[in-house]
């Protein structure tokens, strides 16, 4: 469904708030009946993850399903409309009842989902919702499950976390965004998509609207410029196409963004509205470049996380703010989804603060040993759902379809296996999206022939040289860097993006020497870095990792934390930060043009 607004038309009920919540490891509630509701054992607040909140009840580290249930006054003016309730994300799976009915259910992590009420609920009186959420991973979802007896089988006693989870994450649970009760017209927009180009000073914007509607109707468009259409509805669409003379081009110092409104007439009224804004701008990959609106873009910027103490990956906006304010401090120009969708209320942020996003599926050291067609099929559905969500946002200005495939089942990873789910999936990319470039987050120990590099648009690597492999030793770490850039450029002579480097750090350790752990060695590791990547030619952005510290699960490696923040988890500066902001704060320029 189109991300709920309230206007003329349509209405909402944030759900957000205090919830009754059970913890169900056993799975007894399906059997006793909890789909219509039951006794709560604690409270937890929505949006949240559970973790944190509920650390003192034993929760910290629960895995496995877990109820959540509130009433809500369905209001009157509900009545005659089409209701439903909207999930922001409940992770990673969950099942949504109200009044005892089961409305709809969800298995894609950090996406959301909506079931239709109607014929559920009376306007007037209460409903009831419950959830049932549960993390617990399956080992055929693009993120694979790992269990204890896995670490055993494989050999690899030392690398066991806990809770058990393949990531450098915290695998949080709960219901992690807005709940909303929304009321739309029978009569409605069910979606729009837009796209945009540029012609010479002129901008091109193509708006196609879905539409749930008897015959006879027909749909205004109208943009913030003073340019209207009204365009018949025909076979359930309506296209309306915009020249935009003299147009102000979505960029990163003119995030400009036109308002877009669409309303939906029938016999002489109209019945429905929607508003939305359009960034005019056009994303492309040519030759060794990447292009934003004809103009050769360097990316500099992060990956980040969802993650802050107690709300966990609960959406945040105060923190949201705060991040974005930080990353124009540093002089960041983008960021990426590491790694999973974020929130849509972050990608509406950086579509106003002109802000290039990778926009991340939630797919992480996908296992060549388990993947199979069901694989596939759940990565094609992902991407369907994460590019439906996300098409409209001027910020994202690329899919990265994995990060780090390949981290174990190494051999399988390199078969022909692998180079037709790479080829199918980039493909698919493009067909669903033709206006986009694709990319894959390779990891280290795949190096420079990773089957992924035949299929992508632009070509990403992270690499941990100084770190993981040549601790303490920059020099040696930065020919190694230089090295491999040059091996993957002879090969694919596509961009490159460095989409992960960095020293664990914990703020207040110094040293005089190169020394891990300290913020000297983290700012001189990235300094490294940057000095390499910057002057190759066929570089295309630095992403740091990470923006701020964030918690994983326990393992001997990470005290907590990934302490790989140049920010602290509550956003205190770490002396890179200082160094990076000077080095940001000098535009980058390409020394040739290809
Ligand atoms: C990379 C992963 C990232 C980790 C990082 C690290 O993509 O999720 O957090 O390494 O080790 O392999 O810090």
């Amino acid at each position: 469904m189109l991300f709920p607004k309230s206007n003329a038309h349509r209405d909402i009920v944030d759900c957000s708030g205090v919830w009754g919540f059970r913890p169900d490891p056993e799975g007894m509630g399906f059997e006793a009946g909890w789909q219509a509701g039951f006794d709560p054992t604690h409270e937890c607040a929505v949006p949240g993850s559970w973790n944190e909140q509920l650390q003192e009840y034993e929760l910290m580290n629960y895995v496995g399903g877990a109820w959540y249930q509130r009433e809500v006054h369905i209001p009157c003016h509900f009545s005659g409309k089409q209701v439903l309730l909207r999930i922001g994300s409940a992770d990673f799976q969950s099942k949504l009842w109200v009044n005892g009915r089961l409305i709809a259910e969800n298995d894609l992590l950090c996406l959301p989902y909506d079931g239709a009420l109607d014929g559920h609920i009376a306007p007037g009186e209460k409903a009831r919702i419950v959830i049932w959420v549960s993390n617990e991973q399956q080992y055929q979802s693009i993120t694979p499950a790992v269990a204890i007896d896995d670490y055993i089988r494989e050999q690899r006693i030392r690398d066991e976390q806990f809770p058990a989870t393949r990531p450098d994450f915290f695998p949080y649970g709960g219901i992690q965004r807005p709940v909303l009760l929304c009321a739309i017209p029978q009569s409605h927009i069910a979606d729009v998509s837009l796209r945009t180009g540029i012609d010479g000073d002129a901008g091109l914007l193509t708006v196609t609207a879905q539409v749930e509607c008897c015959a006879g109707a027909q749909l205004r468009i109208a943009v913030s410029n003073g340019l209207a259409q009204t365009v018949p509805v025909v076979g359930g669409f309506a296209v309306a196409e915009f020249r935009i003379e003299g147009c102000r081009f979505w960029s990163l110092k003119d995030p400009h963004l036109y308002d877009v409104s669409l309303a939906l007439e029938l016999d002489g009224g109209t019945v429905d509205s929607y508003q939305l804004h359009a960034g005019v701008r056009e994303i492309e990959v040519r030759g060794r470049r990447l292009y934003l609106n004809g103009e050769a873009v360097f990316l500099r910027g992060f990956g980040k996380h969802e993650d802050f103490p107690v709300h966990g990956r609960g959406l945040n906006l105060p923190l949201m703010v705060k991040d974005f304010g930080l990353m124009q401090w540093m002089g960041a120009n983008s960021f990426r989804t590491s790694h999973y969708p974020y929130a849509e209320e972050i990608l509406d942020y950086a579509d106003r603060k002109g802000v290039l996003v990778i926009s991340e599926l939630a797919s992480v050291n996908l296992d060549f040993r388990l993947a199979d067609e069901e694989t596939l099929l759940n990565h094609r559905r992902t991407l369907e759902r994460q590019i439906a969500r996300d098409k409209n946002h001027p910020s994202v200005v690329m899919w990265s379809v994995a990060n780090e495939p390949g981290y174990l089942g190494e051999q399988e990873y390199r078969g022909k296996a692998s180079h037709s789910y790479w080829k199918n999936l980039c493909d698919y990319t493009r067909e669903l999206d033709p206006s986009r470039p694709v990319t894959v987050a390779n990891v280290g120990r795949i190096s420079t022939d990773d089957p992924s590099f035949h299929y992508v648009d632009v070509v990403s690597i992270n690499r941990y040289y100084g770190w993981y492999d040549m601790p303490a030793q920059l020099d040696r770490a930065a020919l190694r860097l230089q090295r491999e850039l040059d091996d993957i450029a002879a090969e694919h002579d596509k961009p490159i993006l460095v989409l992960e480097f960095g020293a664990d750090t914990l703020a207040g350790a110094h040293s005089t020497t190169d020394q891990l752990f300290t913020e000297e060695y983290q700012a001189k590791f990235l300094e490294a870095y940057c000095d390499v990547i910057e002057k190759h030619p066929n570089a295309v952005g630095t992403h740091v990792w990470n923006f701020a510290d964030f918690r994983t699960a326990q393992n001997h490696r990470r005290v907590i934390l990934n302490l790989k923040g140049v920010f602290t988890r509550t956003r205190e500066p770490k002396l890179a930060a200082f160094r990076l902001r000077d080095r940001w704060s000098v535009p980058f320029s390409y020394s040739d043009d290809v």
